[in-house]
Parts: structure tokens; C-alpha cells; sequence
């Protein structure tokens, strides 16, 4: 059985694959400039990064590509196919997406310089503003903590809920978001960031 992969960004800015790799790989890598590169946009109009080639079949929105390649892997452990064991993947992935990522975001577009447009590191971070958005995400980050099974991953065994949210979890390494007054919340980063597989996706931001 292939692993799923989490798309990752580059070291450093690279131009854009052109489409001919893109259809030979399942990922390409793209930079963050806007516009888009017209190959992209014609891959994706929506323009989000990531998209995925797929034997001819194109698909954005993340949450739609995980769920795409854990059935067409057969990974029912990853997208269970018994309808309330996917309703609560599907729930969890929709306040992940919905309401629990923009609060992180809050936090990461002055500890990383965010610029929209330019990504990550577009501009100066900003650290005197993150206290302050610390303590406005905090009850949102408290209810996190208190929907986050105990025991490591989200819904107490590894989905693909959780392959979603390990980019931005790991992302708090780097923006020193302090998440132990998230316990459950914090083992949950901890234990997603030490799989072999995500180690090996070597994510960079
Ligand atoms: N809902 C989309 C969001 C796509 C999205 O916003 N992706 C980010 C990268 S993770 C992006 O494209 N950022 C660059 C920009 O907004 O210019 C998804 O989940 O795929």
C-alpha cells in the first residue's frame, strides 16, 4: 500500500513546473506569486495550491484530494467507509478547514511574514502583534484542545482528518505558537510530526 504524501513547499522559490511534469508527477511544485502561472490556472482556476494530476483526472481543495486518494488507495482505516465513521472524519475536517486552520492563520501571518500573494516570509514578521492574537485564538484553540482525542490523533486513531491538520500543527514549530496550555492539542502535533511518513514528506514551513 503507497503512503499518502503531504504536499510541501520548496526550500526556496522555484519556478513553476511545466504542465507536461505535472501530469507525469502526482505533485508539482509552484511559487506562491500571483498571478498564477497560466498552466496552473488552467489546472486549477481557483488558483489554491495544492492540485492533484491524476492519470488524466484533475482535483484541488485539499480536503477533496485526501479524500480522493484514501479511497482510491482502499485505505478505509484513513476514510472509513461505514457512514458514522466518516460523517465524524468529515466533521472534523470541516471545522478543521472551517474554523480551527483560520485561527492558526491569524497567528502565522505576523510570526511568518505572510503577504498574500507571496506566501510565507513575503514580508517582516511582525512579533509584537502575536501576543495579542494568542490570546484572541485562545478560546478557539481551547475548544480544539477539548475536541482532540487524548490519546494522539484527532478522532483517536490516524484518518486522513489528521494528515489535514500536520502541515499547520507543524507549522507552530516554526511560529512558536505555545500550545502547552493545549495539552491534548500539543501531543497531537507531537505524535503527528514523529511519523515516519510525514518526517520523510521533509516539510519546510
Ligand atoms: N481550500 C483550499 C485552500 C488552498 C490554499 O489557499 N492554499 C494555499 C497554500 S496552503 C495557497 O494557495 N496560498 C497562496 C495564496 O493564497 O496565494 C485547499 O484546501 O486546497
Amino acid at each position: 500500500m503507497k503512503p499518502l504524501s503531504i504536499p510541501t513547499r520548496p526550500r526556496s522559490p522555484l519556478r513553476s513546473a511545466p504542465p507536461t511534469t505535472v501530469f507525469k508527477r502526482q505533485f508539482a511544485i509552484l511559487p506562491f506569486d500571483l498571478p498564477r502561472p497560466g498552466w496552473y490556472v488552467a489546472v486549477n482556476p481557483v488558483g489554491g495550491i495544492p492540485a492533484l494530476a491524476d492519470d488524466g483526472m484533475v482535483l484541488a481543495e485539499s480536503n477533496a484530494i485526501l479524500r480522493y486518494l484514501a479511497a482510491r488507495e482502499q485505505r478505509d482505516d484513513l476514510y472509513p467507509g461505514h457512514l458514522r465513521d466518516r460523517a465524524a472524519v468529515d466533521e472534523f475536517l470541516d471545522r478543521w478547514a472551517l474554523t480551527f486552520r483560520p485561527a492558526f492563520f491569524r497567528f502565522e501571518v505576523p510570526a511568518l511574514g505572510f503577504v498574500a500573494g507571496r506566501g510565507m516570509g513575503g514580508g517582516p514578521p511582525d512579533p509584537a502583534a502575536l501576543p495579542a492574537i494568542a490570546e484572541a485564538i485562545a478560546p478557539t484553540l481551547r475548544m480544539l484542545d477539548g475536541l482532540v482525542d487524548p490519546s494522539g490523533p484527532a478522532l483517536g486513531r490516524f484518518t486522513i482528518a489528521d494528515v489535514s491538520a500536520a502541515p499547520v500543527l507543524y507549522r507552530t514549530m516554526h511560529t512558536r505558537l505555545d500550545l502547552s496550555p493545549y495539552p491534548n492539542v500539543e501531543r497531537w502535533r507531537d505524535s503527528l510530526i514523529a511519523r515516519k511518513a510525514f518526517i520523510a514528506a521533509d516539510p519546510v514551513l
